[in-house]
């Protein structure tokens, strides 16, 4: 079980010194036994200041330093992770109830982004194009962009900030980050393994990445500042809205990850076997607290009996308890709100006439301060105003359709646009979810789960999940600016679009 002892233990050995860890204005609690694991120093808004002070003096260095070598960093730092998985897996489990299993997952999410950047760091490439002008050549140049501001939230405390740090810095930006309030540990530990990978390499100028501690406050001087040409946050749609009108007043680029609120359709050919255990993971991995986690089930009427009777037999076998145990599958919900928006989503299920399996809390004698639940079924009559919302929690509303095209419809009901699934066997529906008039989402997958996806690919969402797009693909482009050059190499000067301006011929 969790102890500020145990967790002082965790940081030395990812490198964070025990003065870190109390004496602070803010109590980071576990959600596994409730226990009061440190106290760590909140910042003020002047110490924010000076950290984006120093991650631009920074920069002006950093940006000269060859994307190689700056890939360098990346790859140093991408083996102090392989080195302390075990230390900083059992971290994430411990700060914010995820199981061992996910904790490791998460830290392997960070090794295999540094491993991406680090080979990203020599195919920055630009396009070069032909010129419409005799004895011209066009070509783009990327650069980099300046100082990255980036807010993360609890349940991925360390592989979202990685996501945007590994690319930024092969980019040449410099960063400042503000994690969640429930997960400043993570956040502590990865600026201390950043600082071990740079103590090897020469010259890497101090400052180029810090972390803030502290609410909303400086989240809202991140979306101020001039400073910081991209904000990359992740958090709920409500963060969002706060935010992005204020990056936008000053033309700041943002990367929103907002709310999501994924569904998956189960067609009559799918293989069911195959659909539970996917959507099993989906729906009650990590607790229903991923921003990709299973929250919609659209279920063709004619499987809709077999499968319910499946997932229910599936549940009741999932292990829940204490994550850092062998064999758990679920852990604790981060904490009291998260339980009661649970437990009021589901009165309002019940209200609509759902028929609800699953979703009490469990060892509350044992741990009063922890939040522990069976995940919970909710087979609604049809999808009402609740189930258009996103609740952090691990709730699988299931609903009966008869016609795909009815159930793409009611897919895309929602606000929300990130991840979506298709269980079929069937190219024809899987190629109609996947095609212009099917799916949504940002993520489109076919008869695997919404959540885990692999960092090769851009990650993000549309609609109120924010548009923003992280992680592989050429999601690095967002973190530089390009420059379209054009260059006469005759001793002509021909104007585009053949206008002639003669006067000094
Ligand atoms: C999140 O929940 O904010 O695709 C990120 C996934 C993970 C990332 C989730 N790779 O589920």
């Amino acid at each position: 079980m969790p102890s500020a002892a145990s967790v002082r233990g965790l940081m030395a050995e990812l490198g964070v010194s025990e003065a870190a860890l109390s004496g602070g204005g803010l109590a980071v609690r576990s959600p596994i036994n409730g226990a009061l694991i440190a106290e760590v120093r909140l910042h003020a808004k002047a110490e924010c200041e000076s950290a984006i002070e120093a991650a631009d003096a920074a920069f002006r260095l950093w940006r000269m330093v060859p994307a190689p070598q700056r890939g360098e960093l990346v790859r140093l730092f991408g083996e102090e992770l392989r080195i302390s998985k075990a230390a900083f897996g059992q971290l994430i489990a411990v700060e914010t109830g995820k199981i061992l299993q996910e904790g490791l997952g998460e830290v392997q999410e960070m090794i295999d982004i540094c491993g991406f950047a680090a080979g990203l760091s020599r195919q920055l490439y630009g396009l070069t194009l032909p010129s419409e002008r005799p004895g011209h050549r066009m070509m783009e140049t990327w650069h980099p962009l300046g100082v990255v501001g980036i807010i993360t939230a609890f349940n991925f405390p360390a592989a979202v900030w990685a996501w945007n740090a590994a690319i930024a810095l092969v980019c040449g930006d410099t960063l400042v980050w503000k994690p969640s309030e429930k997960a400043p540990l993570c956040a502590l530990a990865c600026q201390a393994l950043l600082e071990r990978a740079a103590m090897q390499l020469e010259k890497i100028p101090p400052g180029i990445s810090a972390v803030v501690l502290g609410g909303p406050e400086l989240a809202e001087a991140f979306a101020a500042d001039p400073r910081l040409p991209l904000v990359s946050a992740t958090g709920s749609t409500r963060m969002g809205r706060a935010l992005a009108p204020k990056i936008a007043q000053r033309f700041g680029r943002a990367i929103l990850e907002l709310g999501g609120n994924n569904g998956a359709i189960v067609t009559p050919s799918a293989d069911l076997a195959l659909a539970a255990r996917a959507i099993l993971f989906a729906a009650a991995g990590t607790a229903g607290q991923r921003c990709t986690s299973l929250r919609r089930l659209l279920l063709h009427a004619s499987v809709y009996d077999d499968f319910v009777t499946r997932l229910k037999t599936a549940y009741a076998q999932i292990a829940i308890g204490n994550p850092l145990a062998d064999g758990t599958l679920v852990g604790p919900l981060i904490g009291r709100a998260a339980f009661e928006s649970m437990q009021e989503s589901l009165c309002e299920a019940r209200s609509d006439g759902a028929t609800v399996t699953g979703g009490e809390r469990l060892y509350e004698d044992l741990w009063p301060e922890a939040y522990y639940v069976r995940p919970a079924i909710a087979e609604l009559p049809r999808q009402t105003a609740l189930a258009a919302r996103e609740t952090f929690a691990p709730i699988l509303y299931v609903m009966r359709y008869r016609e795909l095209d009815t159930a793409i419809s009611e897919h895309n009901a929602v606000a929300q646009g990130l991840a979506s699934s298709i269980f079929t066997n069937d190219l024809r529906e899987a190629e109609l979810f996947m095609s212009a008039r099917g799916s949504d989402c940002g993520i489109v997958n076919v008869n695997i789960g919404p959540s885990g996806a692999e960092i090769g690919g851009a990650f993000g969402g549309e609609k109120e999940t924010g548009g923003g797009r992280e992680a592989g693909s050429d999601a690095w482009k967002t973190y530089m600016r390009r420059a379209t050059n054009t260059i006469n190499f005759s001793q002509e000067l021909p104007l585009a679009q053949g206008i002639r301006f003669d006067a000094l011929r």
